[in-house]
């Protein structure tokens, strides 16, 4: 390049939107998996009615991904922001650069996207936990790849941007050092779309080994904190422009016992409301339950997977023995935090008994909101490989599309201890009776605190449990008369 164009090359400045895939089954706005395909009108209008409460109702946080990309900040570089759950494609205007996370499960849709730009001329980076784990898998659908964490890679390739240096590939060396302070902006951001856009996350990587999950193939080992005075710097500055509820997306808040006692004991005076996720270890460290709810912890996922050890422990979970279940939740209520109880049915050690227990447990232990997932193999965890290399999973090992992430509407594995035949109809008839409207009433009744969330939630799930009861006894016939779903 000559010098004049050179010149010319940095002093224009460079556009760049970033896109959130919206998931084609999922939390996204569960839809039946084939929609349209066989059912009445009537019931195909309910679906889509409800699909897009779902979508604005109860899972409508911004990405924090794309929020953290959208804060830096490189002289010379625009960044704008598109989340396809709510927004347009800005096709009408011209970007240097579209840069898209890759969720495994909304693959597809990221690739189809990518094209689309592409086809038109604009160059394409793919990022987030499916390029990370399967960067192979996606250099063929884009220009760039970011391959890990990108908050400090993202700095790195704007300014390679702007110099008309781009690389095909960056690829994270180390993890990212979360000591640095890294605001977060949320000017990007249409704040009336979503449930809240007060999403904070204070560390990241996860000491534990669950065999489903892909947060320590991803994130590392290693707990990473943010320093306690920037967590409470950017809460301050998120209750200037968002007064809502606060989602502390950590993996598990509790992980660091001292680190969680300092960081909710500093924002306790601010007054937030807030809900996360813990281990039911909790339950039994009463100082920080404590100061938790003092903080405003008004709700908590906890994973509780299986009520037997033999099936977390196949899974490599064992840091929630069974025994101890039942008495921390009670206490983590009792302290006045809702407990949403997230369970897995189908691991390595359950039998059809467990659907007798798991109702029981929901009963004795007054859950608020239960979830009974099946499990997911996704593509690069420990699970998914043993269930490939055993025979066991649905799909091909390779056909990593065809692993959707639907709300419990389709089995993509064959449990160990019973035949689909069997598994099916325990599961069907355990979410038909945890899951109805007066279940939902008395649950919102009995509630700790947050009543009327915890009705939205039992309230959507009957209908998102009727959704997986319909979508599971078709793949049942369909599997019975030798079909594919
Ligand atoms: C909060 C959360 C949710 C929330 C909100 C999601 C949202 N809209 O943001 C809800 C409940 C809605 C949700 C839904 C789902 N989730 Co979720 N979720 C999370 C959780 C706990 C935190 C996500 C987060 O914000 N992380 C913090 C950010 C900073 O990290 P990050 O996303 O990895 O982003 C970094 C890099 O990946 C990269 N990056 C990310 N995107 C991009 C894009 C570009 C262009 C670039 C360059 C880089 C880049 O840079 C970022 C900064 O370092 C994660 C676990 C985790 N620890 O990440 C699971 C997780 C992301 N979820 C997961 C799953 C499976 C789902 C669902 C499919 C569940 C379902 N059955 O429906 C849906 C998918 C919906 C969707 N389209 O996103 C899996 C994804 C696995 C995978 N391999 O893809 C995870 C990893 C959990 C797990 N146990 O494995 N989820
Ligand atoms: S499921 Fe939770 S505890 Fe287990 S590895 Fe994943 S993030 Fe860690």
């Amino acid at each position: 390049m000559r010098l004049a164009e050179r010149v010319d090359s940095m002093d224009r400045n460079r556009s760049v939107l970033l896109v959130f895939v919206q998931a084609s089954s999922g939390v996204d706005g569960a839809a039946s998996l084939d929609a349209g395909a066989t059912k009445g009108l009537l019931s195909m209008l309910k679906d889509r009615a409800m699909s897009g409460v779902i979508k604005r109702a109860q899972f409508a946080i911004p990405p924090l991904s794309l929020m953290i990309l959208a804060s830096v900040e490189v002289p010379g570089v625009t960044q704008e922001f598109c989340d396809l759950r709510f927004d347009r494609l800005p096709l009408d205007r011209h970007w240097d650069l579209v840069g898209i996370g890759v969720q495994t499960g909304a693959a597809r849709p990221a690739f189809e996207l990518a094209a689309r730009f592409r086809r038109a001329g604009t160059k394409v980076v793919l990022g987030g936990p499916y390029a990370t784990i399967f960067p192979e898998r996606c250099r063929e659908h884009a220009d760039v790849l970011v391959i890990g964490e990108a908050d400090d890679l993202w700095k790195e390739l704007l300014e390679d941007l702007t110099a008309d240096r781009l690389k095909t590939e960056y690829r994270q060396k180390a993890f990212p050092d979360l000591s640095l302070d890294r605001p977060v902006s949320k000017s990007m951001l249409d704040i009336g779309s979503y449930f809240t856009t007060n999403v904070v996350q204070t560390t990241r990587g996860c000491p534990f080994s669950c065999d489903f999950c892909s947060v320590h193939v991803m994130n590392g080992h290693r707990l990473r904190h943010r320093p306690v005075d920037a967590v409470v710097r950017e809460v301050e500055s998120s209750l200037e422009k968002d007064r809502r509820i606060f989602f502390f997306l950590d993996d598990t808040v509790n992980a660091d016992d001292a680190y969680a006692a300092e960081l909710f004991s500093r924002l306790a005076p601010l007054k937030i409301r807030w809900v996360g996720q813990s281990t039911t270890a909790l339950g039994e460290n009463p100082a920080l339950l404590d100061t938790f709810a003092r903080s405003g912890c008004g709700a908590l996922l906890v994973g509780i997977e299986s009520l037997a050890d033999e099936s977390n422990h196949a899974h490599h979970k064992f840091h929630n023995p069974a025994d101890r279940q039942a008495r921390c939740i009670k206490a983590i209520r009792q302290a006045g935090i809702c407990v949403y109880g997230s369970f897995i049915y189908g691991l390595d050690g359950d039998t059809a008994a467990m659907a007798a227990t798991i109702e029981e447990f929901i009963t004795e232990t007054g859950i608020d909101v239960p979830g009974i997932n099946l499990l997911r193999p996704i593509p690069g965890t420990g699970v998914f490989d043993r269930l490939a290399d055993e025979g066991r999973l649905l799909h091909g090992r390779d056909d990593h599309e065809a692993f959707r992430f639907s709300w419990a509407q389709e089995m993509l594995y064959l449990p160990k201890q019973m035949p689909l035949d069997e598994f099916i109809p325990s599961y069907t008839g355990l979410t038909s009776r945890v899951f109805t409207i007066g279940n939902a009433v008395q649950r919102a009744l009995r509630a700790p605190t947050l009543r009327s969330a915890v009705l939205m939630f039992n309230s959507l799930y009957v209908h998102m449990y009727s959704l997986s009861r319909r979508d599971l006894r078709k793949q049942l016939a369909a599997l019975g008369s030798g079909l594919a779903f």
